[in-house]
């Protein structure tokens, strides 16, 4: 079920390459897409409006324990053997729904401030809780 996940970001990934090397001819980059490229290079996994990424590794999210203000998003990046995803626990929750994902990401605005705790819908000891200030 998550190979289909792997083949359609591989060409996406091949795409911005592309348009990087095209990029990287001219001449006149602004002082702003040189910051871009630097944040990229220090954390290539960083969902470019994520205020935090959550490493997903096969025993645990990395950190498990966040916090965030309202408004803010949250990309989780998957990158192991098995599939994994991200679901809400209780009503307040609901709203956090991923797919499944051996490697991939996936992100969500958190807009009400309050507590959501997830877990792993296949690994349920995989938990974690955000904790969205106002
Ligand atoms: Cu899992």
């Amino acid at each position: 079920m998550p190979r289909p996940h792997r083949a359609v970001v591989l060409p996406a990934v091949g795409l911005v390459l592309a348009a990087a090397l095209l990029s990287g001819c001219g001449s006149d980059g602004s002082p702003g897409e040189a910051a871009k490229t630097d944040a990229s290079e220090k954390n290539p996994h960083q969902h470019p409006d994520a205020a935090v990424t959550v490493q997903v590794e096969d025993d645990r999210f990395s950190p498990a324990d966040i916090t965030i203000s309202a408004g803010d998003t949250v990309s989780w990046h998957f990158d192991g053997d098995l599939p994994h995803g991200v679901q809400g626990i209780g009503d307040k929750a609901m709203s956090i729904n991923s797919p499944l994902f051996e490697v991939g990401d996936w992100s969500h605005t958190f807009t009400a401030p309050g507590e959501y705790r997830y877990l792993c819908p296949i690994h349920p000891d995989m938990r974690g809780t955000i904790t969205v200030e106002k």
